[in-house]
């Protein structure tokens, strides 16, 4: 890098829905989970990030969305910016324009398509050739669940070791299904009550389910891999909804109390449970948020579209379908 002129990439990542949840750090300065968890990345839910390096801007800027935004979001990204330019001497910051082409509802995974998308279009940017391991270990420790979305499909995420920044990032395992998809039921676009990093510490401090949701995520992530190693979408699916029950289980027992279901999250939990008693493979999930998640097969989608819809609450139905790994869109140095 000559220290002259402007550098720039486009990056395109997918956001991921976690089977198996990541909840919960075992160090939280480097960001390293505390459990492993496994994810698909959707194909439908992208995000779209351009980003501009320069040693003549003053500051980063972020346009989120078409808006300018600074406050939490900004420092969050300017620390993560941080973390590639200390690789070189000189001054350089950032403009950074990223849009989502899925609605920014709370809980909805825009961290993990977003900060999968930095990572990539920053350090191509700044000229660094990175594997998709070191994207992986980089982008975890902007947002943890965007280690996963570097990969397509499916993607599990290991824990880490305190200390040692390199130790946890996500691996991409083969997809055994052609027709699995994930139905996500948005409640509307209200911001969450709290944050995840927020919630995972209160969680991990003051739940006394935590120490078992961590021993139990480890026999789950040992059960997925068998699930998915004899393509048992059943026994994937209840493993799936087990994780996430149990998390929230967890963080509801934190004090003080972390709840992100809604009436509406519950009323979906029983459709799905209902649905299943009919013979239809659905499962539930949710994460972060509000929005009942339902992992499914394509040819079964229609009819958990329809219940879903029925549910009070819920305005609009996607349909996820997996996804690519993030994606470098355009690169090209302005003089
Ligand atoms: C997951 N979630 O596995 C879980 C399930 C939400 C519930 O990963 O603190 O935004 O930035 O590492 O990645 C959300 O957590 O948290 C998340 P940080 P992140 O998808």
């Amino acid at each position: 890098m000559d220290g002259r002129g402007m550098k720039r990439a486009v990056a395109k990542a997918c956001a991921n829905i976690a089977l198996l949840k990541y909840w919960g750090k075992n160090d939280a300065e480097l960001n390293l989970p505390a459990v492993p968890s496994l994810s698909m990345t959707i194909r439908e839910m992208s995000t779209q990030t351009e980003v501009f390096f320069s040693e003549e801007f003053p500051t980063d800027e972020l346009h989120l969305n078409g808006k300018n935004t600074m406050g939490i979001a900004l420092e969050r990204i300017s620390r993560h910016l941080d973390r590639i330019t200390q690789r070189s001497s000189g001054q350089w910051r950032a403009r950074v324009i990223s849009s989502n082409d899925f609605p920014t509802a709370g809980g909805l995974a825009s961290s993990a398509s977003g900060f999968a998308a930095l990572t990539l279009a920053a350090a191509h940017a700044f000229g660094l050739n990175l594997s998709e391991r070191a994207l992986s270990i980089l982008a975890r420790q902007g947002s943890g669940s965007a280690a996963r979305s570097i990969y397509g499909g499916l993607a599990m995420l290991g824990v880490g070791t305190p200390g040692q920044v390199d130790s946890a990032y996500a691996s991409p395992l083969s997809m055994p299904w052609t027709d699995v998809c994930l139905v996500v039921g948005l409640l509307g676009s209200q911001e969450k009550s709290c944050s995840s990093t927020q919630g995972m510490n209160q969680t991990t401090r003051t739940s006394p389910f935590f120490e078992s949701f961590v021993s139990q995520s480890f026999k789950d992530m040992h059960e997925a891999l068998q699930a998915i190693s004899t393509q048992d979408l059943e026994w994937l699916g209840r493993i799936t909804e087990r994780s996430a029950l149990r998390m929230h289980a967890t963080m509801w027992a934190a004090e003080p109390s972390v709840v992100y279901f809604q009436p509406a999250t519950l009323a979906a939990l029983h459709v799905v449970q209902g649905l299943r008693s009919k013979g239809i493979p659905a499962w539930f999930t949710c994460d972060a948020g509000p929005h009942p998640k339902v992992l499914t097969t394509l040819s079964n989608s229609g009819v958990v579209k329809q219940a879903l819809m029925d549910v009070p609450g819920i305005q609009q139905i996607l349909i996820g379908t997996p996804g690519e790994g993030a994606r470098l869109v355009a690169s090209g140095n302005h003089a």
